[in-house]
């Protein structure tokens, strides 16, 4: 556990001066509006700074500083506060949907734990969230023995039907794919890297989504580039792994937290 809690130090840092984008700034906005109004002032400032930026020489400057609690097109457009968790209070949050064995999924130790022993485990956000302009990343405290066959572990960002992108772990291997009505669009494999598998993200901006990773620096490497496909307006997010029984020691798909932000 010391080296549990090394790490959540290390984020933090990582966080703090790693990138301009800072989730937990962005998060605490998002959460804020409804509430004590001091508070949300000074972070929607913060905010709407960022989102002149985005937007450039348009009026959208304005209309930011109108809105006060306006955090920017990712934030307002739905309640994705909801898709952010640290996993901290030992319960899976009822924004969740758990799958595969109950005993497979649980919160310990300020982690979301996967337990792929008997097959598929993981979490399904229970509400579909527009994440266009939105970056979605996970921290990662563990992977499962992927050099394992077929042990694997994802995550998606997921449409109706097959759709879906997804950043992954397989057969000793960082995967990107993304498949659009059916079928698979595009396709990435790099030899998994211990030190640059700390953060997965999904990056929504003009149009394209990246997926992308990051060792515990927090600078993100583009695994997949794709022109956006329409269900990331209406996705769920899911944490998942996968085993067999057949495979002994497959180890468990650790997630320290989910954050949004744009
Ligand atoms: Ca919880």
């Amino acid at each position: 556990m010391t080296r549990h809690v090394l790490w959540i130090v290390g984020a933090c840092l990582a966080l703090a001066c790693g990138d301009s984008f800072s989730s937990s700034e962005t998060s605490t906005g998002g959460s804020n509006p409804g509430g004590t109004g001091g508070t949300t002032s000074g972070t929607g400032g913060t905010t709407s700074g960022t989102g002149g930026n985005t937007t450039g020489g348009g009026g959208t400057g304005g209309e930011g500083g109108e809105g006060g609690t306006t955090v920017g097109p990712c934030m307002a457009s739905n309640s994705i506060d909801n898709l952010v968790d640290d996993f901290e209070d030992g319960q899976l949050s009822a924004d969740w949907t758990a799958f595969g064995p109950e005993i497979a999924v649980n919160e310990v130790n300020g982690s979301l734990v996967m337990n792929p022993a008997d097959g598929s485990a993981g979490v399904r956000s229970k509400d579909r969230y527009n994440l266009q302009s939105c970056r979605i990343y996970i921290e990662i405290s563990h992977l499962p023995a992927h050099h394992l066959h077929p042990v694997e572990a994802w995550f998606e960002l997921k449409g109706d039907g097959d759709d879906y992108l997804s950043i992954y772990v397989a057969e000793g291997s960082l995967r990107g794919q993304v498949m659009v009505d059916g079928n698979i669009i595009q396709d990435a494999n790099v030899t998994f890297e211990e030190g640059d598998n700390r953060f997965w993200r999904f990056r929504e901006q003009n149009g394209q989504t990246a997926l992308q990773y990051a060792g515990d620096n927090f600078q993100f490497t583009n695994l997949v580039v794709v022109p956006t496909p329409g269900f990331v307006a209406d996705t769920m997010v899911e944490l998942g792994t996968h085993a067999t029984n057949t495979v002994d020691n497959a180890g468990i798909f650790g997630v320290d937290g989910v954050n949004v932000g744009q």
